[in-house]
């Protein structure tokens, strides 16, 4: 690798970015890396050292899960101290959900590891492949006195650059694809690449890399709907070894007061099964208390989860249970940002 130019680290899970279409079916599916880097010679213009690395069998990422997570983590764990920042390349539909769950993995990370793919396959004519890629390992590449000027998970889709684990897929069509409603862009790229310095996270820098990669997957998602039945809650609230629920809420984390609704999540909680509101809307925060229909909540030690999004409450859930928190501090912990995932 040449001396004084960024070393970065392409690594390669899958998704539409590498993908071709089956003459036969015309359905998408993933081919070989050292393909799609053919496919942009461009690459070679950048002034910075890439090398890659990639996932043996490349994944659509709806079959990602939290064992590929660990694969990935250790790739960035063994590479850490030979690469200046890491460049990730999945499937846009589970990429906010890997993007939360590597900055709860990571502790105290204080290099880049930027997520991207594509909407397009990196082959097509009007692909959105070849900028979401260049412009990521240009941003991940960005040194201010020899270190990386990026110390945290983030998620780069048509030309903005986000925190990882405050983005949220909104769109299956549209090149602008993410959005995060609940904090600013850190960086938009235009004519010239645009920093929003205040909104980067400041990582403990005396502190090293800790990586974390037990994650407990006995958990539920329940979104509220208006006829939502009190049969189908407790017979989910009574799943063998369910250990924590993510409640989708609405508005501002209001739910059904009736007792129907409230007995069986207070059963729930006094069995030790953490539930956490969050809301249905796309933007806003979480306020029990706001509303009578969410004081009863409140009451019975219902955790907030603020304006964090589904996919950071879903996988800092899932990590913190890993983590085995004591069950007297796992509402204050859960209610604490650890990787500026909650305001
Ligand atoms: N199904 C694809 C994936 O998530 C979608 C994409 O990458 N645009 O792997």
């Amino acid at each position: 690798m040449e001396s004084n130019n960024p070393n970065i680290l392409l690594i390669y899970t899958g998704g539409t970015i590498g993908m071709v279409k089956n003459p036969n079916t015309g359905a998408l599916k993933s081919f070989d890396f050292n393909n799609l880097l053919k496919r942009i010679p461009e690459l070679k213009l950048l002034t910075c050292n890439i090398e890659t690395v990639a996932f043996d069998e490349p994944i659509d990422s709806s079959n990602m899960n939290p064992n590929y997570w660990v694969q990935l983590v250790t790739i960035i764990e063994d590479n850490y101290n030979n690469y200046d920042g890491f460049v990730v390349l999945h499937g846009s539909d589970t990429m906010s959900y890997t993007a939360s769950a590597l900055s709860f993995m990571l502790e105290n990370l204080a290099k880049p590891v930027i997520l991207t793919g594509s909407q397009l396959p990196i082959g097509d004519l009007r692909t959105d492949a070849k900028e979401n890629l260049i412009t990521s390992i240009q941003m991940a590449s960005l040194l201010y006195r020899n270190r990386p000027v990026i110390r945290e998970v983030c998620l780069y889709f048509e030309y903005k650059l986000y925190r990882g684990n405050r983005t949220t897929k909104i769109n299956a069509e549209h090149f602008e694809a993410f959005e995060s409603l609940n904090y600013p862009h850190l960086a938009e790229s235009g004519v010239h690449i645009k920093l929003n310095s205040e909104a980067l996270f400041s990582p403990n820098t005396r502190k090293k890399l800790v990586v974390h990669k037990a994650f407990d997957t006995n958990i539920a998602l329940i979104k509220l709907f208006p006829g939502i039945s009190g049969a189908i809650l407790e017979s989910l609230l009574k799943t063998p070894n369910l250990k924590g629920v993510v409640l989708e809420t609405y508005g501002a984390g209001n739910a059904s007061n009736e007792d129907w609704f409230i007995q069986p999540l207070k059963e729930a909680i006094k069995n030790n099964i953490h539930i956490i509101n969050v809301t249905q809307c796309s933007g806003g925060s979480v306020n029990m208390g706001q509303y009578e229909t969410s004081s009863q909540l409140k009451n019975i030690g219902v955790i907030s989860g603020k304006d964090i999004t589904t996919e950071a409450a879903i996988t800092k859930l899932m990590y913190l249970l890993g983590e085995e928190i004591s069950s007297k501090t796992f509402k204050t912990v859960f209610e604490t940002s650890l990787r500026g995932e909650l305001t």
